[in-house]
């Protein structure tokens, strides 16, 4: 039973298994409609960008797309609205931030793990393709954006990998969401960006000039992708954090040509060997920056030697669009979470909220509010947020303010800052930091010398500790004074 507030027994609460089952709940809720017809080319593109800026918005499940099998589906927007709570397996009426809440309560990384199971055979083995019967365009692969370079296979997905044998990093399998760009019917390329776990794996390889085995799962549960591309520890695999999120492990198969293993009940399943020495063009994508930042990139080929699929194949889309987006509002919620867990983790007291917003695709504007307990507090809280797992990557803005402060309110957040903050006193910059490829200020002659860096500004917009007790006065009205205010006049805003 789930218990009606943050933190709720989410142990016991998915309502799916599956992505089948998934769609069978968002069917439940109203928030799930079909579309026929529409092509692969440029119109799923179209109708996925229209509805994720929406939290509002419906999942899209597209069937009969021309050139495909019919039931070879896309599924899209699959974050927003009530569905939010139940793909995270939370009450229907909780706000984001307390579904963020509700979720840093039941994710943990160290305790609370369930290893997956091994069972011998799934409905993922339903059609199995290999050798020169390979045809990855068999699937009614996107152009998901005007201006994108290719047709991107795995955006909803995520990538099985592992250190080599003997490695001292082997022993642990790691699940990570990189994009992937169809490159003919036979082979892909995919694009891990430095320090992730899935390039850490391959450099290895590349290391004893061999090839790296591959699953990629194109369609599956939302929760297991959800964790594919969450920043959890080295060492640890998504699989048992997401079968401590379920309560029960995950059950898993393994690939014929490599051994990895996969969710037994997933949509579609490439299974490759990723070149150590062979670099094709991949991109460019709308990126999660809301631009097409790197024109020109080369990525690793990855020549696929099975595909598995189920019957009525679904390829789950998740696609970057214009911020905010699904995909922001996605991390914001996760991303969130997972901060305020590593900010707790490093000894940092009091850390009442956290929001990592929308518009800054939930990694360029961080916003840390703490109940302030010493001198320096604040600073500490600002400078850990900026640097710790979930917070380095990718980030320019922290702002740490108190907790009198709706952190996930813009507007809030701004004002704390202008009317707390001095600007010549109460900001740290850090340059030479973690930053992403998609990082639209990283100058190209950087980029090209391999200096993939950015700068960071902590900002302390905590009432100043030593004088607090001078700060003036919010004059924010009282509860009660706001409660008489709209029992009398609250017809004035009809
Ligand atoms: C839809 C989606 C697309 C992503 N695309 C990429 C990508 O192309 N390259 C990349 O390095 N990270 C990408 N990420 C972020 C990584 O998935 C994320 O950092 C994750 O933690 C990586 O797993 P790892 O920590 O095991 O390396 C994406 C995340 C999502 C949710
Ligand atoms: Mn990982």
């Amino acid at each position: 039973m789930i218990e009606d507030k943050p933190g709720g027994n989410l142990r016991h609460s998915l309502p799916y298994d599956d992505l089948r089952d998934w769609i069978a709940e968002a069917e439940r809720l109203g928030e799930l409609r079909h579309v026929t017809g529409a092509n692969w080319q440029e119109e799923i593109g179209m109708a996925a960008e229209l509805v994720s800026h929406s939290d509002n918005a419906p999942a899209v499940l597209f069937d009969q797309v021309p050139g495909c099998a019919p039931g070879f589906r896309v599924l899209t927007n699959i974050f927003g609205a009530k569905r939010k709570n139940m793909t995270l397996g939370f009450p229907d009426h909780l706000g984001k931030t307390e579904l963020s809440d509700g979720y840093a309560e039941v994710y943990s990384h160290d305790s609370g793990l369930i290893p997956p199971v091994y069972v011998e055979d799934g409905p993922v083995f339903e059609n199995v393709i290999e050798g020169d019967a390979v045809d990855l365009e068999i699937f009614p692969t996107p152009v998901w954006h005007e201006g994108d370079g290719g047709r991107y296979i795995g955006t909803g997905s995520y990538n099985v990998t592992r250190a080599p044998e003997g490695d001292p990093d082997d022993g642990w399998y790691n699940l990570g969401c990189y994009r992937i760009m169809l490159r003919d019917s036979k082979s892909v390329t995919f694009n891990t960006a430095p320090g992730k776990h899935g390039r850490i794996h391959h450099e290895k390889y590349i290391a004893r000039g061999e090839p790296m085995p591959v699953v990629m799962v194109l369609g599956g549960d939302p929760m297991t992708f959800f964790l594919g591309g969450s920043e959890v520890p080295d060492g640890v695999s998504e699989f048992d954090v997401v079968g401590g999120l379920r309560g029960k492990p995950l059950e898993l198969v393994r690939g014929r040509h490599t051994g990895l293993p996969f969710p037994a009940n997933a949509e579609i399943v490439l299974e490759g060997f990723v070149e150590p020495d062979t670099l094709v063009p991949e991109g460019p994508f709308g990126d999660w920056t809301g631009t097409y930042t790197e024109k020109g990139r080369i990525r690793p080929l990855t020549r696929v030697t099975a595909i598995y699929h189920r019957n009525d194949p679904i390829l789950l889309g998740f696609t970057p669009q214009s911020l905010p987006d699904e995909y922001s509002r996605y991390r914001a919620v996760t991303r969130s979470a997972l901060l305020k867990r590593n900010i707790e983790a490093a000894g940092v007291p009091d850390v009442t909220s956290v929001w990592a917003h929308e518009v800054g695709g939930s990694h360029m504007l961080l916003a840390i509010a703490i109940k302030q307990r010493y001198p320096g507090h604040a600073k500490q809280a600002g400078h850990v947020a900026c640097q710790c797992h979930a917070g380095a990557y990718g980030g320019k803005w922290v702002i740490v303010v108190d907790d009198d402060i709706n952190v996930a309110d813009l507007d809030e957040l701004m004002w704390a800052t202008l009317m707390r903050a001095d600007p010549a006193t109460s900001i740290d910059f850090l340059t030479n930091c973690w930053t992403s490829p998609a990082d639209p200020r990283v100058h190209p002659d950087e980029r090209k010398k391999g200096n993939l860096t950015n700068s960071r500004m902590i900002i302390d917009a905590c009432i100043p500790y030593h004088w607090r007790d001078e700060f003036p006065a919010m004059n924010r009205p009282s509860e009660d004074h706001v409660r008489r205010a709209r029992e009398k006049f609250s017809h004035l805003l009809d």
